[in-house]
C-alpha cells in the first residue's frame, strides 16, 4: 500500500473552533499581533509547538489511573526506571518536571564563569540555563546545517574540526562536557548521524570528556539514521535508539516530546560522584528521588509514552507526515529549509515576503497573516526572537510543529492549502514594528504594530 495511515482510531475528541475574519482582526488587535498573548481556543490548528502538545494513548491514559501517589518509592517510578533503562541502558535516572529543569540540575553542577560548553546548535533553554552560570554555550554545527536549501541527509551533525579546534583554544579544562542535540531544534529539527555521535564520542574519550545527549527527539532522530544512514537500514530502531545513548555518558530529555506526554523530563547520568551531587539539587528543587516534581500518574505516562514513541509504525507516520508538508509547500513554490526536518516545517520567510526587510519582520508578518487568514498559529523564529539589541539573524523563519497524534491529513491539507493561498497574495503582508517590549526573551510578550 502506498498511503501510510495514521497506526491509530480516535478515541476521544476535542473540538476546534473557527472564527470568522473579523473575530481575528479583532483578536490580533488587542494582542499587540502577538500570537503567544492570544487564547488557545481561538485558534484553529495550532503549530506552535510540538512540545507537550501530543494526544496520549489508552494505554497512557491507563497508566494515569493505575499511578502510585506515594511519596516515595512509588510503583509507577520503578515502572517507568525500568522503562528508560531497557531502551538507554542509563542506570542512574532522575526524574524531573521537564527538560530545562534537568538542564539547570546539570549546568548548576558542571557549569560556572570561564566554562564553555559546545554543542551542534545549544536549544534556548540550554543555552539560557548555561549563560545563567556564567558559562559561554558555543555552537559548532556543520556549515551545510546553516544553509536553508541545502539538501544534506544529517544537517544537524557537529563539525569535528570546529570541535577539536574549540578544545585547543579554549583548553579541555574549561570544557565540562561536550553536548549534541538530537534531532537539533534550532538548526530545523534536522537529525545526527550515527557515525557523527561515534566520531564525538571518540574526540571526548581522547580528551577525558565527558559526552551528554540533549536527546527530546531521540526516536525521531533514529528513525532518520534508520532511513539514511548506510548500513543502519535493516537494524531495528530500539537498537540504533540504544547504541545512541551507550555513547553518552549522560543526558538531558525533555519528555514533552518523544515522551508524548504533557509534561516530564529525565536526567541520565553515570558518574557516582555526579548523581549523587544531582539527587540532592534534585530534591532541593524539584521533588524525591523517585517522582522528581512529578505526580505518580505523570511517570507511568511517561513509562508507555517511551514505549509508544520508538514503535517503527509510528515513527514511520510521524516524520512522513512532516516530510507531507514540507513537500507540499515545496511543491507550490514555498521556500523551506531542506529537507524537511523530523517535528516540524521552517518556511523561509526573507523568500515568502521579499518585500518586507528584517528590520519590519517578515517571520511575524506571515504569522499574523496566516492566523488572520485561517486561524492557524505558527512562530517566528528570527528577528523578533533574536534580534533584540540589534543582532540581525542569518535566517528569518517561521516554524510549523507537528504535536504528535494530534492533527490528521485533512488538518495538514489545510494548513498547506492556507499557505498557498496567503503565498499567491503575499505583497498585502504588513510590515511590523514594535510598540513595546520586555528587556528580554520579547518574543514572548512584545506587541506590535502593523504598517
Ligand atoms: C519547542 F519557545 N522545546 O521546541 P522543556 N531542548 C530542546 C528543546 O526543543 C526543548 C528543551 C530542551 C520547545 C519548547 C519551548 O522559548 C521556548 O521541557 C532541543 O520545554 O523545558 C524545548 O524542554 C526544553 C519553546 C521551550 C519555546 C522554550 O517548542
Amino acid at each position: 500500500m502506498k498511503t501510510i495511515i495514521e497506526p491509530f482510531r480516535i478515541k476521544v475528541v476535542e473540538p476546534i473552533r473557527m472564527t470568522t475574519r473579523p473575530e481575528r482582526e479583532q483578536i490580533l488587535r488587542e494582542a499587540g499581533f502577538n500570537l503567544f498573548l492570544i487564547r488557545a481556543e481561538d485558534v484553529l490548528i495550532d503549530l506552535l509547538t510540538d512540545s507537550g502538545t501530543g494526544a496520549m494513548s489508552s494505554l497512557q491514559w491507563a497508566g494515569m489511573m493505575r499511578g502510585d501517589e506515594s511519596y516515595a518509592g512509588a510503583k509507577s517510578w520503578y515502572v517507568l526506571q525500568d522503562k528508560i533503562r531497557e531502551l538507554t541502558g542509563f542506570k542512574h535516572i532522575l526524574p524531573t518536571h521537564q527538560g530545562r529543569a534537568s538542564e539547570r540540575i546539570l549546568f548548576e553542577l558542571v557549569g560556572g564563569p570561564g566554562k564553555v560548553v559546545p554543542n551542534n546548535s545549544h536549544f534556548d533553554t540550554t543555552r539560557a540555563n548555561i549563560e545563567h552560570t556564567g558559562a559561554k554555550a558555543v555552537d559548532l554545527v556543520i556549515d551545510e546545517g546553516k544553509q536553508p536549501t541545502l539538501r544534506h541527509p544529517f544537517k544537524g551533525n557537529m563539525d569535528l574540526n570546529k570541535l577539536e579546534t574549540l578544545i585547543r583554544e579554549v583548553g579541555v579544562e574549561h570544557i565540562p562536557l561536550v553536548m549534541v542535540t538530537v534531532t537539533n531544534n534550532s538548526g530545523g529539527g534536522q537529525p545526527v548521524s550515527l557515525e557523527n555521535l561515534r566520531a564525538v564520542r571518540r574526540i571526548c574519550t581522547k580528551h577525558k570528556l565527558p559526552f551528554f545527549l540533549d536527546a527530546c527527539r531521540f526516536a525521531e532522530n533514529a528513525w532518520f539514521i534508520k532511513q539514511r544512514e548506510p548500513g543502519q537500514q535493516d537494524r531495528g530502531v530500539r537498537e540504533i535508539v540504544h547504541e545512541m545513548f551507550d555513547l553518552a555518558d549522560g543526558a538531558t530529555i525533555s519528555a514533552k516530546k518523544d515522551g508524548i506526554v504533557n509534561i516530564g523530563g529525565l536526567l541520565l547520568l553515570r558518574d557516582a560522584e555526579l548523581v549523587r551531587r544531582a539527587d540532592e539539587l534534585l530534591i532541593l528543587t524539584e521533588g524525591f528521588i523517585t517522582y522528581g516534581g512529578l505526580a505518580g500518574r505523570d511517570l507511568e505516562a511517561m513509562a508507555q509514552g517511551f514505549e509508544e514513541v520508538v514503535h517503527e509504525d509510528y515513527l514511520q507516520y510521524r516524520i512522513r507526515s512532516t516530510a507531507y508538508l514540507g513537500e507540499k509547500l515545496l511543491a507550490a513554490g514555498v521556500q523551506i529549509v531542506e529537507p524537511p526536518g523530523g517535528h516540524a516545517i521552517y518556511i523561509d520567510a526573507k523568500h515568502f515576503c521579499p518585500h518586507i526587510p528584517p528590520a519590519r519582520f517578515p517571520g511575524q508578518a506571515l504569522v499574523v497573516g496566516l492566523y488572520r487568514q485561517a486561524g492557524i498559529r505558527s512562530v517566528e523564529i528570527g528577528s523578533v526572537m533574536f534580534g533584540q539589541g540589534g543582532t540581525v539573524p542569518s535566517m528569518e523563519l517561521v516554524r510549523l510543529a507537528i504535536p504528535r497524534r494530534v492533527y490528521t491529513q485533512s488538518h495538514v491539507d489545510y494548513v498547506v492549502e492556507a499557505i498557498i493561498e496567503l503565498f499567491g497574495q503575499r505583497d498585502q503582508l504588513r510590515p511590523l514594528e514594535i510598540a513595546a517590549e520586555p528587556p528580554s526573551l520579547r518574543h514572548f510578550t512584545a506587541r506590535f504594530r502593523e504598517l
